[in-house]
């Protein structure tokens, strides 16, 4: 039985995660994969309810403990995406470690620094990353209501975001992060999005799952 691939839908804040990985999951279900989604902050368990309290600003933490703590949660949640893989079922992210890195090393904390408690999680064989300016961006509805949402620090996001995919090609070669346009309709992402999934679904065979910065 061939394993499941590890899709990952990175992109700033607003950018149409959310709606296309819930998409991307019935599509691929239509086409006879087996498909689950997964949402970064998992927001249900100990930890995620501490980065939830910090992300609505209901709690204070120290930049470096948030960032462990994003990075936990992540942790946490991996021997269930590696089951999951490893029985033939596809795991859609809405966010992953990417986003980690780019909106704690925007806060000025060491890129390095930021790369480190992630390394050894799964390898995602794909990362679409949704580009959308910032103005766009903050035309969609109800931006500002969290932390992180406002036009200097998603524009600061975006430059770490792009020192993230050349991390990605340097250590696990072209064709793992791909640059998605999320300026168009939610149909015409869709569109977008799974022209760039079905190559990969075809290409994950029987490949061992990789592992990050490693
Ligand atoms: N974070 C996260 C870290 O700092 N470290 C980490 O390790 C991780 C994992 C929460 C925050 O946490 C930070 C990053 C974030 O600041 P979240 O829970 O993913 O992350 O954030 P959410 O608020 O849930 O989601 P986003 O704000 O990122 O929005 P999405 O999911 O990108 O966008 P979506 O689909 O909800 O769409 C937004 C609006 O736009 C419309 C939608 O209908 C919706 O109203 N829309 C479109 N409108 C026009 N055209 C299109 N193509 C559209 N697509 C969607
Ligand atoms: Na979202």
């Amino acid at each position: 039985m061939p394993r499941g691939a590890l899709i990952v839908l990175e992109g700033l804040d607003r950018s149409g995660k959310s709606t296309q990985v819930d998409r991307l999951v019935a599509r691929l279900n239509a086409e006879g994969y087996r498909a689950r989604l997964h949402k970064f902050p998992d927001r249900t368990t100990a930890i995620g309810q501490m980065i939830d309290a910090y992300l609505r600003s209901t709690a204070e933490l120290d930049d470096h403990a948030i960032h462990l703590l994003f990075s936990a949660n992540r942790w946490e949640c991996h021997s269930a995406i590696e089951k999951d893989l490893a029985d033939g079922i596809t795991v859609v992210a809405d966010r992953y470690a990417f986003s980690g890195i780019a909106f704690s090393a925007a806060k000025g904390l060491d890129f390095t620094y930021c790369l480190s408690p992630d390394t050894g999680l799964p390898l995602p064989d794909v990362t679409l990353y949704l580009t959308l300016s910032p103005e766009t961006a903050a035309q969609r509805s109800a931006y500002g209501a969290e932390r992180y949402e406002n036009v200097d620090t998603q524009t600061a996001v975006r430059a770490q975001f792009a020192k993230v995919a050349e991390e990605v090609a340097r250590w696990h070669g072209d064709g793992r992060w791909v640059e998605v346009s999320a300026e168009g309709s939610v149909e015409e992402v869709e569109r977008d999005i799974w022209g760039a999934v079905k190559g990969v679904m075809v290409r994950v065979g029987d490949e061992p799952v990789g592992r990050l910065w490693e």
